[in-house]
């Protein structure tokens, strides 16, 4: 069996007791290099301090070593806050007003790229697979060929990819296409993500889909291309869901919304996720549904992200004093509507908190598939499962069936959804929470993993 070489933005290191990572992908990545032995490399999350990135360091547990590395400030600068960052993120995610670019910043990602394959290369053999994460690192395949690799080597985006006339507004679209092109098999969350691609290069004029629109050819090349929706680790979540019962924190949550429904929202503090949209909506489900006044707590965890990028810290601002409004607003001597907690909550603590909730809200503008609403179903009581309010442009909304789907700009839309959630019968709950979990316990975190490694190696 030939080695894994995993190549991430950030990598996972295990604790010095080796106790698993948390995370589920961190997990699967771990499980799959266990099994063949191998190597992640990425960047440490640490800048160097000078001018000079400095040396990897190896860390080796059990079957992987880890390699990590440095990078300088004027690295991180331009190509992890500038193009990654700036550039990517915004446009991935549809968002080309907000895409900021600088001739210094798409310089400086790129020849981040030409240094990681740089540091890459020495620890590489012959029939190693490498497999490549996300928007940071898409110009690594090229790097390497161009140094003589003719290694397998697999991409899987965890972001969304945005149809051409979004993607043509990037000036470097064509060299990020053509860095696609050097990979083996390029995978996407939805297959709506992999016809935007393909329909990028068709309206290019520079490439098409071929063999029954399993493979691309573009740039001389031909490479696959599939979509695998990540998942969770559907039944540990679940369980730790059950477990979290007994919780300190769990059970103090639970006594304080005693008597009313919880509806709640975890994400990240980004722009993509649509919170202040979903906080709107909540203020006019209430404005519109008296009889809920005083018998509901819509609880949202977000934890800061980002911060050096001027939008997320100004988002920030924005989320606080809107939640601060809508309290003042609606909120009476004995109720507050809204709890807003701005910081990281463990995970054992969030299934119990996902369990404890009536309505899971989760509203992004654009997500690549989105974890939170996988979680949400996982941790459901059988007996009394709450209810998903998904936005169909998450990339779990092709899969989730069972959720009310919801158009997150369409405020009323989703404050109807949620008094319809909260109104809705045991059944009718029982039914759609089966069948999402159903397919949640087949398609789980692991089984992403083997489906793209399976493709990625078979000829
Ligand atoms: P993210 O944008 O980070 O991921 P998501 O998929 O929801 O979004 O994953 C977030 C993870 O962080 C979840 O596991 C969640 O439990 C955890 N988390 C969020 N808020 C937390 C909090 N307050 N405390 C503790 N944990 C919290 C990107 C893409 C997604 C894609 C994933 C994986 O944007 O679309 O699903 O990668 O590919």
């Amino acid at each position: 069996m030939s080695r894994l070489v995993v190549v991430s933005n950030r990598v996972t290191v295990p604790d010095k007791t080796g106790a698993a990572p948390a995370g589920g992908l961190a997990v699967a990545l771990q499980a799959a290099l266990e099994e063949r032995g191998g190597i992640w490399m990425g960047w440490s999350g640490n800048s160097s301090g000078n001018e000079e990135p400095g040396p990897l360091e190896m860390q080796e547990h059990g079957a992987i070593t880890y390699a990590l590395t440095d990078l300088t400030d004027t690295d991180v600068e331009e190509y992890y806050h500038g193009f990654a960052n700036r550039v990517l993120w915004p446009i991935c995610h549809y968002r080309m007003d907000l895409a900021e670019y600088g001739r210094k910043e798409m310089a400086g990602y790129f020849r981040v790229n030409r240094f990681f394959a740089q540091k890459l290369a020495p620890l590489l053999k012959e029939d190693d697979i490498i497999w490549v994460h996300d928007y940071h690192l898409i110009p690594l395949a090229a790097e390497l060929r161009q140094m003589g690799f003719k290694n397998k080597i697999g991409f899987f985006l965890h972001i969304p990819w945005p149809p051409a006339d979004v993607l043509f507004t990037m000036p470097v679209h064509e060299q990020i296409m053509r860095g696609l092109s050097q990979y083996d098999l390029v995978g996407f969350q939805t297959d709506f993500d992999l016809d935007n691609f393909g329909g990028g290069l068709v309206r290019e004029g520079i490439g098409e889909r071929i063999d029954g629109g399993k493979k691309f050819s573009t740039f001389g090349r031909t490479f696959k291309g599939g979509a695998y929706s990540i998942s969770i680790e559907t039944e540990i979540f679940s369980k730790f869901a059950i477990k979290a019962e007994k919780n300190a924190m769990v059970r103090k949550a639970r006594q304080s919304v005693e008597g009313k429904d919880l509806i709640i929202g975890v994400d990240r503090l980004d722009y993509s996720k649509g919170i202040t949209q979903r906080i709107d909506a909540f203020e006019q489900f209430v404005a519109t549904n008296p009889d809920h006044h005083n018998k509901v707590t819509y609880l949202q965890i977000t934890p800061k992200s980002r911060s050096e990028v001027p939008e997320y810290e100004q988002m920030q601002r924005m989320v606080a004093e809107q939640a601060g409004r809508v309290n003042g607003a609606i909120g009476t001597v004995d109720w507050v509507p809204i709890r807003y907690i701005n910081r990281s909550v463990p995970r054992p603590v969030l299934a119990g908190l996902y369990r404890l909730a009536k309505i899971g809200l989760v509203t992004p503008l654009r997500d690549g598939m989105n974890l939170v609403a996988k979680e949400y179903v996982a941790a459901q009581d059988p007996e009394d499962p709450g209810v998903l309010v998904l936005s169909r442009f998450a990339g779990a909304a092709r899969e989730l069936r069972g959720a009310l789907l919801v158009n997150p700009y369409d405020i009323e839309g989703t404050a109807h959804a949620i008094a319809r959630g909260l109104s809705m019968p045991l059944d009718e709950r029982k039914q759609r929470w089966q069948m999402m979990m159903d397919h949640l316990l087949t398609y789980d975190i692991n089984r992403w993993c083997d489906d793209f490694l399976k493709d990625l190696i078979e000829d």
